[in-house]
C-alpha cells in the first residue's frame, strides 16, 4: 500500500476540522502554538508534502531549500506577508490563503476597535477597575462622534468595503484612498467617495487602515502623516504591524497630534512598543480582529479544504478553492 502523503499543522486548532485530513494524510499537528525559527521550520518540513502555517511562520526560500518534498503550503489567514509568494512558486509549491470568509467579522472587529477609541471605553474602564468612580464630573469622559462623522478607510478592498457598508447606520461620511479607484458602481452600493491620501489624512475624524502589507507600505503611517491628521482624529489599524511607525504613533498620541488610536496589529507582534504601553488613549489589542468562533472555524476549513483538494479530494479536487498561485498546479 502507498503511504499517506504528510502534511505538518503548525499550530493547534479545532480538532474536528483537522481530522478532516486524516483519511488522506498523516498528520503531524503542533500541540502549541508558538512561533519557529528558519531552522526549526525546515526540520518540521523535512519529510511534508503539505503545511498548515500562520502568520509566525515565515516561509521563504531558505525555508524551502529544507523541504524537497513540498507541495501547497496553506496560510491561516487573508494577509500572507508571511509567505514568500515568488520562492514558493519558483520552488513549485502551491500556496492558499483565506479571503472572504473573514471580511464581515474583521470589518465588525474593525468598528468595535474604532468606537471604542473615539469614546474611550479601554480608558474609562481601567479608571472605573482601579476605583476611581467617585462620582462623576459632567464634563468628564468627553470622547468623539461616530455618528455623522467622515470616516477615513486606507485600502479597500474586501475588508474595506464591508467597513464602508456599515456606515448607513451611523449617517456617517465615507471616504477612501486605495492603490486603484474602485469601479462606480462598488463606490455607491458603498456610499464611498475615493480622495487622494492627504485628502484622506486631512479629512478623516476616524482612519482606519485596512491595507495589505508589502515593503512599500511599510510606516505608510508615520509622523508626517500623523501631524496631518485633525488633532481630534482617531487612528485604527486591523491590516498588519509595521504599516505604522508605533514608536512615531505614541509620540503622537503622548503629543495631542491625534485624540485617541486602536491597535490590533504590531511591529515585532507579540511585542508592543513600549512607548505604546504608556499612553492611555490608545486600545491596545492582540491581533484577533477575524477571532469570532464562526469566522475562525471558517478560516481553519477553507485551509484544510485547500490542501484536500491540491491532493486531488474533496468537492474541489484539484482545484484548491482559494489558491494564490494556480499556475503551479497547472505546471505539475
Ligand atoms: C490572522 C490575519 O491570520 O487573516 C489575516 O490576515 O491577520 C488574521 O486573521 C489570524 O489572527 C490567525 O493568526
Amino acid at each position: 500500500m502507498m503511504s499517506k502523503p504528510k502534511v505538518w499543522v503548525s499550530r493547534p486548532f479545532f480538532p474536528d476540522i483537522v481530522d478532516r485530513l486524516r483519511e488522506h494524510f498523516e498528520v503531524t499537528a503542533e500541540t502549541e502554538e508558538r512561533a519557529f525559527s528558519p531552522e526549526e521550520l525546515a526540520v518540521r518540513l523535512a519529510d511534508a508534502d503539505a503545511a498548515i502555517v500562520g502568520l509566525a511562520d515565515r516561509i521563504d526560500a531558505g525555508v524551502l531549500k529544507g523541504a524537497p518534498k513540498l507541495r501547497f503550503v496553506a496560510n491561516l489567514g487573508v494577509g500572507y506577508n508571511n509567505l514568500d509568494l515568488d520562492a514558493l512558486t519558483e520552488a513549485g509549491v502551491g500556496a492558499s490563503n483565506t479571503p472572504d470568509v473573514l471580511n464581515e467579522t474583521v470589518a465588525d472587529y474593525g468598528w468595535a476597535l474604532m468606537m471604542a477609541a473615539a469614546r474611550r471605553v479601554g480608558e474609562a474602564e481601567r479608571w472605573l477597575r482601579a476605583g476611581q468612580w467617585k462620582g462623576s464630573r459632567f464634563e468628564g469622559w468627553l470622547g468623539a462622534d461616530i455618528h455623522g462623522s467622515t470616516i477615513g478607510i486606507l485600502g479597500m478592498g474586501r475588508i474595506g468595503q464591508a467597513i464602508a457598508r456599515r456606515a448607513v447606520g451611523f449617517r456617517a461620511r465615507v471616504i477612501y484612498h486605495n492603490r486603484s479607484r474602485l469601479d462606480a458602481a462598488i463606490e455607491t452600493e458603498c456610499g464611498a467617495t475615493y480622495v487622494d491620501k492627504a485628502a484622506l489624512l486631512a479629512q478623516a475624524d476616524h482612519l482606519i487602515l485596512v491595507l495589505p502589507f508589502t515593503p512599500a507600505n511599510r510606516h505608510t503611517i508615520g509622523a508626517a502623516e500623523l501631524k496631518a491628521m485633525k488633532p481630534t482624529a482617531t487612528l485604527t489599524n486591523i491590516a498588519r504591524g509595521g504599516i505604522v511607525d508605533d514608536e512615531a504613533l505614541a509620540r503622537a498620541l503622548a503629543d495631542g497630534e491625534i485624540a485617541a488610536a486602536a491597535l490590533d496589529v504590531f511591529e515585532g507582534e507579540p511585542a508592543v512598543h513600549p512607548d505604546l504601553l504608556e499612553q492611555q488613549n490608545v486600545v491596545l489589542s492582540p491581533h484577533i480582529a477575524s477571532a469570532s468562533r464562526d469566522t475562525r472555524r471558517g478560516m481553519a476549513s477553507l485551509a484544510v479544504d485547500n490542501v484536500l483538494a491540491a491532493f486531488g479530494h474533496g468537492p474541489s479536487a484539484g482545484r484548491p478553492p482559494t489558491i494564490l498561485n494556480p499556475g503551479v498546479l497547472a505546471d505539475a
